[in-house]
């Protein structure tokens, strides 16, 4: 594995440029593992077999079950069901992961919080999303827009390519500001004032601000397989924890067998699956989630 920057420079270029790209952090054997393994849960997906899916032409969820209009995503890896799981299991509590995840968020990993794990995959046919931030509508005003990018974002998101992966743009230091009147006027499929292009080579990984202005624009005839993570902080809000159980997994995290995990890496999941589940937990039991909302 290649060598992080120091903590201080990481989390410096986060909250300068609203992401930061650490290069190289699979070896080659892990490497094609995950290609192995996201080739086989994608074709699952797309043939039908696997109903966790983002479709076509959809851009935000739910997403429907069905993939007959193609997909451009594939959720839930950590999914007890899910063939490699194992593999994406140690992938997602990996040092590789974790270790940034600290730094970004500044805490003890006693204080991570298990949330998702999904995949990015390239579209059966040109796609691409709109500008947006993930928690902050289009709607919202300036003074709305402030408010909200000032507070803490408790949680660390990111992207890890298997292949070379160009299709995520950004904005660099939008996450710190509102948009300007020429952002809000600008075309939602068309090009920004000084967007630019996270250029990624197969093995980097990308973590940002979720709420950095973005877009994805997908080729069709390009491969892709990134994987999308994110990680939260137990001092974050209940709400947050709730909705990953809720929109996510809480149907089946808490069949997840870490068996397969060594030792050290086990431990780390029990603990962040502990913190996920009673954060979220308002009546104790995790299966209410879904049965209430
Ligand atoms: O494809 C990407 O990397 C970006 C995905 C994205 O913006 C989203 O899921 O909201």
């Amino acid at each position: 594995m290649a060598s992080s920057p120091p903590p201080n420079d990481l989390l410096a270029s986060l909250n300068r440029d609203g992401y930061v790209l650490i290069p190289s952090v699979l070896s080659p054997d892990d490497l094609s593992a995950l290609r192995a393994a996201t080739s086989r849960i994608t074709s699952l997906a797309r043939s039908g077999h696997w109903p966790h899916i983002r479709t076509l032409p959809k851009q935000f969820p739910p997403w429907p079950s069905s993939a007959e209009n193609g997909i451009w995503g594939v959720q839930h890896l950590l999914h007890p069901s899910q063939p490699d799981q194992a593999l994406f299991l140690r992938s997602y509590f990996s040092d590789a992961i974790i270790s940034p995840v600290k730094q970004l968020l500044e805490c003890e990993e006693d204080e991570l919080v298990m949330e998702l794990y999904n995949l990015l995959v390239r579209p059966d046919a040109d796609f691409a999303l709109r500008w947006h931030r993930d928690d902050i509508g289009a709607e919202a005003s300036a003074e709305e827009e402030e408010r909200r990018l000032g507070e803490p974002s408790w949680h660390a998101q990111w992207n890890l390519a298997l292949w070379d992966d160009r299709s995520l743009v950004v904005v660099p230091g939008s996450h710190r500001r509102a948009r300007t009147e020429e952002e809000r006027a600008a075309k939602p499929f068309g090009e920004m004032p000084g967007q630019r292009v996270v250029e990624m080579k197969a093995g980097d990984v990308v973590f940002y601000n979720n709420n950095i202005l973005h877009r994805g624009v997908y080729d069709a005839t390009v491969e892709r397989m990134t994987l999308h993570g994110s990680i939260g902080h137990a001092g974050g809000s209940k709400a947050r924890a709730r909705n990953v159980l809720q929109h996510g997994i809480g149907e089946w995290v808490e069949q997840i067998d870490f068996s397969s995990l060594d030792e050290e890496a086990r431990k780390r999941a029990e603990g962040m699956r502990k913190r996920l589940v009673e954060m979220g937990s308002s009546s104790g039991n995790v299966g209410f989630f879904s049965e209430n909302e």
